[in-house]
């Protein structure tokens, strides 16, 4: 055993007080390793301390090893390739990987792309390719590989040698849109929905996506629903990446279920974007402790085979010591320099080291190479993490950021943002890499793609094909599934009768409804973050069971009633627990199902309004880039709404939020019939045609009563207005206003028409408005049209075609900020005021807020009157009456001031 295992396992033990009775220890130790092998030393070690423990010694021993590969090099699994051939493929791979990016910077910067950071990964990603990587066929699902969003052209230059990618296209990289089939810059479906599966650009989603997904995987095969046994997730993450909390915020979750379907390769370059990952520490240390922490298998992958033999030497343990010393910032900067500078600082840290290398060139010492540049080591540990049962895996792999760009970034600061190379550089590449290209081939950067029939294409197109096929690869579509027709909401869409009911509870009849369909229902995933008392959907519990993969351990508190807590192996339920961010890769991962597996899967996550899209606005994006297809449902939406919670729960916005995203349809009903014509439309769309849209819903804690649905109201509630009452006061001459609402507001807006009616003599029309940001999506449409065809029949927007021949101003009220509603103006043909929630929310009765935000039936009735009197309809006189009638405080605050 050497010093330096000591010095790691003896954290803060202070100094030796007695060095030969330490040595008698560790020599017992090596003794029992020598004859019965490290299982045992550590089964007695462990026993060992434990006792040590018990008899009040605090914690020993930290959950590190020393910084040395894990797997030791008799129990490596050899390569089992022509490592000259495998080495010439890569070296090609990398150089047109680079080509790609100073080829697109040539004329300029402006393009962007990143050269450095696949240079460090190219032995990670094509020892996966070559050996470990299934594309979908008929003998396997296919592996899920996230791949690093900024070593895409990585990803391209091999797609070009395997004839997927043409030199045009990778001439179109990050041009594409005045280059036909240009690549997109990073990792997006929906840029290239063949080629990309997973967005991971944003650095931290592809990681917490990927541990989802792994845990989605093993829920479908518990289910029965899909075969999903066998296929792994592999992630790559930067070591930079780990800062972010999505990355590591979930990895307790991985460890917990015993996801061994995931492989997550942290390729630990040392650098980020500015500098160093951890300068004054070691990242790979680190991370150790974190994922053996959290449960994970872990695999060191630091050295390369050239230090085998030094390591073979160290009985002594001072290399190990030397290797343990050095920060990560003097790791950087040792693949900086060239050989005599790590001979000089790295060896020369021990005299007795320095001797010991002696015999080496400064060449040789120079070409001593880490783990993750080494198909061997990488191989080895690829080969122990696919076999590893129990645990996911985490292969920390130690690389060198920029490898082989020598002057032009090799292990430099600059190296993450070098686009560019020097004509020196260059040449060094080619030799570095031995590529059969001339100097004038060189400076040209000319892509190289050898000989159909060389040994590299030849052993490129074997394996590939060994492995199902060409990876990334997407599927677009899968079998569609029958969607239940309309009439299965038959209860909400006859109205609430004399019962109040909101309309969170008329989402959920729907989604029970759904459950119970016998082709629909198992395809259905009901997902909650530890909210589903909030939404009273605990019935469901028990009706269709909460996923775990352990089933249920213990006998529920509540077992006795009909409605308990049932965990079970089979269940269908996704209790998250208080993660949105989990819940929404969840989503992901069930709304990409149809993608990944074959299998369309609809995901209904369901959440606290306020605590979506502002929280995980990025993960909504990655969903909207991952083509999901889905619902999601704000629930207890509305500033004024949720009533008692406060400034940090009141949902104003984020309808506003989700109306940015192209293709989410976002709703804001009121009644259970819009509900469920929306979800019922919504299945349409996303399961039978296959759209590559997703929903969002908000849902609301207000009972009051449900009308049945009135005839013909269909089309409107999907395209965003219908009209909901028409006046019966006659309007010949006489005052009349068009009033829109939506959500419970919508309530407010209904009694405004009463009092208008009864209290002024306005005829007062009203308007369900389902969707302001699908009318104002059709009328852009509608006016972008117009303005290309300029001799042609105009079009004209819904709003516009609705409100024509509507006599007065509009108004609309409603439970978010005025943009929301303000989203239709134009084409409003009459006068347009809106009222909406804008300011903090704070908490009191819903009668209060709605009167302190100036969206309650009083406003809307000044507010009408208001529009009356400019349009010179009406006395000013009248407005007036009405505040003073209303008692309505007309120095009160704005209540975005307060
Ligand atoms: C959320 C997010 N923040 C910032 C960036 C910009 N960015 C792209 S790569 C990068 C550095 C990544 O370092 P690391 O994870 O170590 O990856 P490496 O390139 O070293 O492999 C940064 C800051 C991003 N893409 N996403
Ligand atoms: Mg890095």
């Amino acid at each position: 055993m050497t010093d330096s295992l000591q010095s790691a396992t003896t954290n803060g033990a202070g100094a030796d007080i007695d060095s030969a009775e330490t040595s008698e220890w560790l020599e017992a130790v090596d003794a029992v390793v020598e004859h019965d092998g490290p299982d045992r030393a550590r089964q007695i070690l462990a026993q060992a301390v434990q006792r040590a423990q018990l008899a009040g010694s605090g914690p020993i021993a930290s959950i590190t090893t020393p910084y040395v590969n894990t797997i030791p090099v008799e129990r490596e699994a050899k390569l089992p390739s022509d490592p000259a051939i495998e080495r010439r493929l890569r070296s090609i791979i990398r150089w047109n990987a680079m080509a790609m990016v100073v080829r697109a910077n040539k004329t300029s910067s402006e393009l962007g792309g990143h050269i450095a950071s696949f240079q460090s990964l190219a032995t990670l990603y094509e020892v996966g390719f070559n050996h470990f990587w299934h594309a979908p066929s008929d003998e396997h699902g296919g592996d899920l590989v996230y791949f690093q969003g900024h070593s895409s052209p990585g990803n391209y230059a091999r797609a070009f040698l395997e004839g997927r990618l043409t030199q045009e296209q990778l001439d179109g990289f990050r041009q594409e849109v005045s280059s036909p089939g240009g690549l997109s810059s990073y990792p997006h479906p929906w840029l290239m929905p063949e080629f990309w599966q997973f967005p991971t650009v944003s650095l931290g989603i592809g990681a917490i996506t990927s541990i989802y997904q792994a845990r989605f995987m093993k829920y479908l095969q518990a289910r029965g629903i899909a075969e999903t046994d066998g296929r792994k997730v592999w992630a790559f993450i930067g070591d930079g990446e780990v800062d972010e909390p999505e990355t590591l915020g979930s990895i307790g979750m991985a460890g917990r279920e015993h996801l061994d379907n995931l492989i997550w390769v942290v390729n630990c370059n040392l650098q980020r974007l500015d500098g160093p990952v951890r300068g004054n520490g070691k990242i790979i240390q680190e991370l150790e402790a974190d994922f053996r922490g959290a449960g994970w298998n872990v695999i060191k992958v630091i050295w390369g085979t050239r230090w085998d033999p030094l390591l073979a030497e160290d009985h002594d343990g001072r290399l190990v010591k030397v290797m343990e010393e050095c920060v990560d910032g003097e790791y950087q900067t040792f693949k900086s320099r060239d050989g005599a500078y790590v001979r000089e600082y790295f060896f020369g840290r021990d005299p007795v080291l320095l001797e010991r290398v002696s015999h080496m060139s400064d060449e040789e010492i120079w070409l001593l190479n880490r783990g993750g540049l080494d198909q061997q080591k990488v191989y080895a540990a690829y080969h122990e993490a696919v076999r590893h049962t129990g645990q996911p895996t985490v292969i920390l792999a130690k690389t060198i950021k920029g490898y082989g760009m020598g002057v032009s970034g090799e292990g430099q600061m600059i190296t993450h943002q070098a686009k560019k190379m020097t004509e020196d550089a260059l040449l060094a590449f080619r030799d570095r890499f031995e590529l059969p290209l001339s100097d004038d081939q060189v400076r040209a950067a000319e892509f190289y793609k050898p000989p159909d029939d060389s040994p590299e294409m030849q052993f490129l197109r074997e394996r590939r094909a060994a492995l199902g096929g060409s990876l990334p690869v997407r599927r677009t579509k899968s079998d569609p599934l029958e969607v239940p027709p309309l009439e299965t909401f038959k209860g909400q869409l006859d109205g609430s009768g004399e019962r109040e009911i909101s309309t969170t509870m008329a989402f959920v009849r729907v989604l029970a409804a759904l459950l119970r369909d016998k082709q629909l229902g198992p395809h259905v995933v009901p997902i909650v973050p530890d909210e589903s008392r909030t939404f009273g959907m605990e019935g469901m519990f028990r009706q269709v069971g909460i996923y775990s993969p352990l089933g249920q351990l213990y006998q529920p508190q509540d077992s006795a009633q009909l409605m308990f807590y049932k965990e079970d192996k089979h269940g269908q339920i996704l209790e998250e627990g208080i993660t949105e961010a989990g819940s929404t890769s969840s989503f992901i991962a069930a709304g990409t199902s149809y993608s990944a597996h074959g299998v369309p899967m609809i995901p209904f996550y369901i959440y606290y309004s306020m605590f979506g899209y502002q929280r995980v606005g990025d993960l909504v994006w990655a969903a909207a880039d991952s083509r999901t297809r889905g619902f999601m449902l704000g629930g207890t939406a509305g500033r004024t709404t949720l009533n008692g919670e406060g400034l940090q729960h009141e949902d104003g916005h984020s309808h506003v939020l989700f109306s940015v995203v192209p293709n989410v349809r976002a709703y804001d009903p009121a009644f259970g019939y819009e509900v469920a014509v929306i979800i019922q439309d919504g299945l349409r769309r996303m399961v039978a045609e296959q759209e590559d849209v997703f929903y969002y819903l908000t849902l609301m804690n207000e009972n009051y009563h449900h009308p049945a649905m009135p005839d013909g109201a269909q089309e409107g509630i999907l395209r965003g207005m219908y009209l909901l009452r028409a006046s019966e006061l006659s309007s010949d001459g006489g005052p009349r206003v068009q009033l829109l609402g939506s959500g419970t507001i919508l309530t407010e807006v209904l009694a405004a028409a009463e009092l208008l009616e009864s209290d002024w003599g306005v005829a007062a029309d009203v308007w369900s408005v389902t969707s302001f940001t699908e009318l104002r999506r059709n009328g852009i449409q509608a006016e972008r049209w117009n303005m290309l065809h300029p001799l042609e029949e105009p079009r004209r927007a819904y709003v516009a075609e609705q409100l024509d021949g509507r006599d007065g101003p509009v108004i609309a009220s409603t439970d978010y900020i005025r943009a929301f509603a303000d989203q239709i103006r134009q084409w409003v043909p009459n006068r347009y005021r809106v009222l909406g929630t804008d300011g903090f929310g704070r908490s009191d009765f819903r009668r209060a807020l709605r009167r302190f935000f100036e969206v309650d039936r009083h406003y809307v009735v000044v507010a009408a009157l208001k529009e009356l009197a400019v349009q010179g309809t009406i006395d000013t006189a009248r407005v007036k009456e009405a505040i003073d009638r209303y008692e309505i405080d007309v120095e009160a605050p704005m209540p975005t001031t307060v």
